[in-house]
């Protein structure tokens, strides 16, 4: 699978009009603050500091967009559901990404991050509203896997499948242990390539 050797850091846009031309294909990461996002896309992208890992949860208000290979590119946009971050700042979270969701033409799909342990909450349910109404594939990530027992992950995962339904794949994913890569990575190509969710994968 691919690992991207040439991927770089392109831009970071605080508002619609800052945003790479939408032209090529992109891949966005979601999820709430601390969830694993930028550790998935580390080791996705095998890099151990390309997206920055961070114990202030909240902190980077920006999508972040890094360039993979030429006309495809991933992007970190900013987690949701810390508690401290003003409710001007959530609306304005909401406008950007829903704004970003409805009008980009080269936004194939979206991984959505979600810790292993506390499943689903609100603010990925209303993600996923946000992904149906605008028609994109969704791919979840449920992160820190190592810290769950073999018998708890399987439940987890179960339980994931059935709340999601057809509204996204998902798996069980471990930056610490680089466990569900090769899934991970798949599920990106297939999206960036345009090959949409592969036969079976639900
Ligand atoms: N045990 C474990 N910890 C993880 C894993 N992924 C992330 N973390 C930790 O969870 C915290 C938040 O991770 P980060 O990637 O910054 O989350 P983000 O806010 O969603 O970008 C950090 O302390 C990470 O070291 C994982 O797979 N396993
Ligand atoms: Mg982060």
């Amino acid at each position: 699978m691919s690992q991207y050797p040439e991927a770089r850091f392109l831009s970071s846009a605080a508002s619609a009009d800052q945003l790479v031309a939408d032209d090529g294909a992109e891949v966005a990461f979601v999820g709430r603050s601390n969830a694993g996002k930028s550790s998935a896309i580390n080791t996705i992208v095998n890099r151990r500091q390309f997206a920055r890992t961070s114990k202030t949860p909240g902190r980077t208000r920006l999508i972040n967009f890094f360039e993979l290979a030429a006309g495809k590119r991933l992007v970190d946009l900013p987690g949701y559901g810390f508690a401290r971050v003003a409710d001007p700042v959530r609306a304005g979270w909401e406008r950007l990404i829903g704004g970003y969701f409805a009008n980009r033409g080269s936004l194939r799909g979206l991984f959505l991050i979600v810790d292993s342990r506390r499943g689903l909450g609100e603010g990925d349910q209303q993600l996923l509203a946000l992904a149906g109404s605008a028609g994109l594939p969704v791919h979840v990530l449920l992160s820190k896997a190592d810290k769950l027992k073999r018998g708890q992950a399987a439940a987890a995962l179960r339980q994931a499948r059935k709340a999601l339904g057809s509204q996204a794949t998902v798996q069980l994913y471990s930056a610490l242990k680089r466990e569900g890569l090769d899934e991970a990575r798949g599920r990106l190509d297939g999206m960036l390539d345009g090959r949409g969710t592969p036969e079976g994968a639900k």
